[in-house]
């Protein structure tokens, strides 16, 4: 096998360095945005929309979208609060977009999926839906109320 020839070997090398750019990029990314959201079994328990209350600080929520509202409207949780977030749809595809929290879902029909998010702040975070899903989208909205004073939980 005759010798590389320098050019030969200088893309190679630079070859090698892109991909090991790449696979590090790679490597940090997934340290960094660990939470992705799960596609979980279907169950009909996941249509009935509620909020439970696991313990002092964490919460499971079952999110239904339909035409064109979600439920529950308003979820009452205090501050420091981990809640578990199931979503499905009951018609259409719908999305499920939590302001300041980079919480970006699709509610489908037949499907759940599920996040997990921390309120370490008090306020009120909007819940919007991004997928346009009819004559009465712009309308989708609830809002998770942290640490509010009349919470009634
Ligand atoms: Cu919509």
């Amino acid at each position: 096998m005759a010798a590389l020839d320098k050019s030969e070997r200088k893309v190679i090398l630079l070859t090698g360095a892109v991909l090991s750019i790449f696979f590090f990029s790679m490597l940090y990314a997934r340290g960094k945005y660990t939470d992705v959201p799960e596609c979980l079994p279907y169950d009909k328990v996941y249509e009935e929309p509620k909020v439970t209350k696991l313990d002092e600080k964490t919460y499971q929520v079952y999110a239904v979208a339909k035409m064109w509202q979600f439920e529950p409207a308003e979820i009452y949780i205090p501050t420091g609060s981990e809640v578990d977030f199931f979503l499905t749809s009951k018609d259409v595809v719908h999305g499920f977009n939590i302001n300041d929290k980079g919480v970006n879902m699709m509610a489908v029909y037949g499907n759940i999926n599920k996040t997990t998010v921390k309120f370490d702040k008090p306020g009120v975070y909007k819940i919007t839906c991004h997928e346009y899903c009819g004559t009465g989208h712009q309308n989708m909205q609830a809002q998770v109320i942290v640490n509010d004073p009349l919470a009634k939980n």
